[in-house]
């Protein structure tokens, strides 16, 4: 069957994503207070996050260099402990600035700031008291939030609450942000409870949101990769549906319909795991809506049934690798998919799996908040890099993309991580990502000097042609 012509709407936001403990650097300084990243051991030889690629210094060289890509739209956080160094109360005057002017210098040149507000970075001030295991955590986020919608609400018009919240609760370990009081006996119950007043954090920050700035959009933005079925046995079918449920739809249809997952609570249920729930939580959680879905997006996974192995730790290994879940599902690799330099699968069609998967569920909008490939680059004599391997990955996720649209799927953008190379959650800056190169290496060495890849140049064309010829 020929498909008519598929083209991407006219305001489609292409642009890239970045959070801000991996590019700003100045990560104490500044006035700024320290965060769960910069209280975490970093793993062994990866890049110092006080400089990071020095974002928070160059960030008018950045812009102009994303400008010069065409970009229409730029995702960045903003790092809760630089605007309330303690989490709360006291403001940092020049952290709010910095944002300020990162936010006019986007709109200075036509790109849309696209602000997520948390970004896996809580302020080291509120983990001593608990982090989001303290119920209080649900209040900090919401003042925060308001400080944020008061601050910037006239010029920022699109909002993210939690990045990955899904990988928070499931990876938090690896990413660095898992806090469990020692001693705890359920250890699944607390990770579930501070999921649960995450869930609840922003819930009444979207509601504030809509309060606050009537003609501002908010949404959530989880990892969401599709399960599939490693066979056409029964059981994995059961397995796949298990790990769908777990990994992607309780996040979003908490944040859509305010309901917990049926799989997912009758999973906690039977680990003595359920949350907490205060008076009032489900009420918030029904009211609130998001006016549209960000999505990540890397890869699929494959599971099958789950059966007990001697000696093997089930458990997700990253937010892409995952050896399963005790009772739920066993991950396994998927050999029609080939891997990258670090280990995770490349699924294009996976992705407009995901996208129609999502949207027949859920029915709004989707912007892709990111995906993008992480590899080792080359820096050339001549001042180039020839990433034709993340022009493919790109390419061919895009021509996914739109075959989606095609699906009818309604997508408001594509930001792939990253706009500019940054140090990775757990890999260092030898895993890049960006369109741009920096000179920095592992060892904190390097000048720092920006690159254009020849993915920007590819990238630059894509936008130019507003996604016509890839
Ligand atoms: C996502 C995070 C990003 C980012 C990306 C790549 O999970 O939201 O912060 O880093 O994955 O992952 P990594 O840095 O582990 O390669």
């Amino acid at each position: 069957m020929t498909k008519k012509t598929i083209e991407f709407p006219s305001n489609f936001f292409w642009g890239a994503s970045s959070s801000a403990y991996q590019v700003e650097g100045a990560s104490l300084t500044n006035g700024k207070g320290p965060s769960s990243q910069d209280t975490k051991v970093l793993p062994e030889g990866t890049a110092d996050l006080t400089v990071s690629v020095d974002h928070y210094h160059r960030y008018k060289e950045d812009i102009a260099l994303m400008a010069e890509m065409g970009f229409k739209s730029y995702r960045f956080s903003i790092s809760w402990s630089r605007v309330l160094p303690n989490g709360k109360g006291e403001v940092n005057q020049e952290g709010l600035d910095f944002y300020s002017n990162l936010i006019d210098e986007c709109i200075k040149h036509n790109i849309e700031p696209i602000v997520t507000m948390f970004h896996f970075d809580m302020p080291a001030a509120l983990d001593n008291l608990g982090s989001w295991g303290n119920r209080d955590s649900v209040q900090w986020f919401v003042d925060y939030a308001k400080l944020l919608f008061e601050t910037y609400g006239d010029r920022v018009k699109y909002w993210l609450t939690i990045n990955e919240q899904n990988m928070l609760t499931l990876v938090g370990n690896v990413i660095g942000t898992l806090r469990v009081p020692e001693g705890t006996e359920n250890v699944t119950k607390e990770i579930y409870q501070q999921n649960h007043h995450m869930l609840v954090a922003q819930a009444k920050a979207m509601e504030l949101c809509h309060q606050l700035l009537p003609d501002a959009k908010i949404a959530p933005a989880p990892n969401i990769a599709i399960a599939y079925a490693a066979s056409k046995k029964p059981e994995d079918a059961l397995a796949a549906q298990n790990a769908n449920a777990i990994r992607n739809w309780l996040y979003l249809d908490m944040a859509v319909y305010g309901k917990y997952n049926n799989l997912v609570w009758t999973w906690l249920a039977d680990q003595d795991a359920l949350p907490d729930i205060v008076e009032g939580d489900f009420e918030s959680l029904a009211n609130a809506k998001p006016d549209f879905l960000g999505i990540n997006y890397y890869n699929t996974l494959t599971v099958r049934e789950y059966e007990a192995q001697d000696g093997y730790e089930v458990e997700f290994k990253s937010q892409q690798e995952n050896s399963g879940l005790e009772n739920m599902f066993l991950g396994v690799d998927n050999e029609f998919l080939p891997k990258t330099e670090f280990g995770w699968e490349i699924d294009p069609i996976g992705f407009r799996a995901t996208l129609r998967e999502i949207y027949s569920r859920y029915h709004l909008p989707i912007l892709i908040t990111e995906n993008g490939l992480g590899a080792y680059d080359e820096l050339t004599e001549d001042g180039k890099i020839h990433d034709d391997y993340r022009i493919n990955y790109l390419r061919t996720h895009i021509e996914q993309m739109k075959l989606a649209i095609g699906d009818g799927v309604e997508m408001l953008g594509y930001n792939p991580w990253s706009a500019i190379d940054l140090i990775s959650t757990h890999e260092g800056i030898r895993k890049r990502y960006g369109f741009i190169y920096v000179d920095r290496d592992d060892e904190s060495v390097g000048s720092l000097q920006r690159y254009r890849k020849d993915s920007f140049f590819w990238y630059q064309g894509v936008i130019a042609n507003n996604g016509q010829d890839l």
